[in-house]
């Protein structure tokens, strides 16, 4: 850009000790030299701040990894304008007006457009500001991300169509070179595909990795290594499983799971949940909650449909597992234990749509015949007791990191517990009932948040 000074090279080893990889001490040219920015780490994290410094210092921006003399403009995140002044006395910086005040939604839009964007009014931070609406989208409303947005997920309405996006889309294209680098690293492309078999953690990987094993294929062909019932599964349907499940499919299973269970128990209540729940169109699997509103629980339903599924040869892998829940156990305070609730993980066989033969030969019917027809599916299915339903649905819709932050919140903002099963409350000592998901909000107080805005 012509308006500012000719482009200087400046080194970037100046930076904090133990923050940076030598990896990444290059340097880079300096195309906006007036602009001096500092990022501050405070509520944004050291991970996050390294990774958006180097962001802007590839992109041309002098990014000082200091509060320098030659500091203008200040990016923050989750901060209000107060407390960026609380934290610049702490700096013992005196006069704080000689640098801009941004909240990060500046900094993002400089690293999409390429260049400085003006810092307008709706990128400052600033004393006075009109709370939002909570239901106004993140997006088109960054000047208050900085001021407004909590901590926890489950304080705000997160859509598909999120501002963490516009981020995502950054790393994924990889614009920045540490990305780059950790995407091309032999090591986590192995780990990347080992671990995208059905029933391979990182335990497994680490093993395959040792062994000299970096793809899927060089495993399936490999013939002395020890698999589990579940890896062998995982294995023998991995283009299957590794292909999306899409919404289409996902119905198509619905349908299959209703019909099946209401054959044992025609009042029983079939939900999908997970992130088709929340209104995403693709997922890795498909969850359902099953429960029975009437006074009769069955424990025998679940094991009544997958024998069922056995016999129609729908079934291609299942590992149950019983409830182990305990009358009046207190919630779990891990955040992501697992629930106690009957279950089962599996895998079936979706027929797809056959393509009408009516009008073809016989060998182009014999060829058809061959072509496979079916596709395999994860499927999770979960039994839960009626009373306990509300805290399951809203437990198994997810999205993880909204379920996180709302125990997270029960336990620091309320003193209450909250798990899959139950909210107890510990200054009362009471468990709290609650009949539908709006029940478990209100007990929290805090708003509902609908399910298609849960996808933090
Ligand atoms: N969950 C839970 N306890 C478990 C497993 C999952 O409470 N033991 C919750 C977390 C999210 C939700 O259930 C569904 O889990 P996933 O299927 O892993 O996530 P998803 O959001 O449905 O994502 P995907 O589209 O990849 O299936
Ligand atoms: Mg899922």
């Amino acid at each position: 850009m012509d308006r500012f000074k000719a482009p200087a090279v400046i080194s970037q080893r100046k930076r904090q000790k133990g923050l940076y990889s030598p990896k990444l001490s290059c340097s880079y040219e300096i195309k906006f030299s007036n602009f001096v920015i500092f990022i501050m780490q405070r509520k944004m994290g050291m991970t996050r701040r390294m990774f958006l410094m180097e962001l802007g210092r590839r992109k041309g921006f002098r990014v000082e990894s200091e509060l320098s003399d030659s500091v203008t403009h200040i990016v923050a995140e989750n901060n209000s304008y107060l407390e960026v002044l609380d934290w610049l006395k702490g700096q013992a910086v005196g006069d704080s007006s000689r640098f801009e005040l941004l909240d990060i939604s500046w900094f993002t839009a400089c690293m999409e457009a390429g260049r400085p964007v003006d810092a307008e009014m709706k990128y400052r931070l600033m004393e006075q500001y009109q709370s939002p609406p909570l239901n106004t989208p993140e997006l088109e409303m960054p000047a208050f991300i900085a001021t407004k947005v909590s901590q926890y997920s489950c304080q705000r309405k997160t859509t598909l169509n999120n501002y963490n996006k516009k981020f995502t889309e950054i790393i994924e294209e990889g614009e920045s070179s540490r990305v780059k680098e950790v995407l091309n690293d032999e090591r986590y492309k192995a780990f990347k595909q080992f671990t995208s078999v059905f029933g391979v953690g990182v335990k497994t990987s680490e093993k395959w990795y040792r062994l000299g094993l970096r793809t899927v294929e060089e495993v399936k062909a490999d013939k002395t290594l020890k698999l589990s019932k579940m890896q062998k599964a995982g294995l023998l349907y991995y283009e299957d499983l590794v292909s999306c499940v899409s919404k289409a499919e996902a119905d198509a299973v619905t349908s299959i799971v209703k019909n099946t269970v209401c054959t044992f128990l025609p009042d029983a209540l079939v939900t999908i949940t997970g992130g088709f729940r929340r209104g995403k169109n693709i997922g890795h699997d498909i969850d359902f909650l099953i429960t029975n509103p009437g006074p009769r629980e069955d424990d025998e339903l679940l094991h009544k449909v997958i024998d069922l599924w056995k016999k129609q040869g729908l079934l291609l892998y299942c590992d149950m597992i019983e409830s182990t829940f305990v009358k009046e156990q207190l919630p779990s305070r891990k955040v992501d234990a697992m629930d106690h609730f009957q279950k089962c993980f599996a895998i079936l066989k979706l027929y797809q749509p056959r393509v009408d033969s009516s009008t073809c030969n016989t060998s182009e019917k014999l060829e058809m015949a061959e072509v496979k027809d079916w596709k395999a599916i994860r499927v999770d299915l979960v039994i839960t007791p009626f009373e306990q339903y509300a805290y399951a649905l809203l437990g198994w819709t997810g999205s993880r990191q909204f379920g996180r932050d709302l125990k997270r919140y029960a336990a620091h903002e309320r003193k209450m517990i909250l798990d899959n099963h139950a909210l107890y409350d510990r200054s009362k000592r009471i468990f709290l009932k609650a009949g539908s998901e709006e029940e478990i909000f209100a007990h929290l107080g805090l708003d509902y948040v609908e399910p298609w805005e849960r996808n933090a």
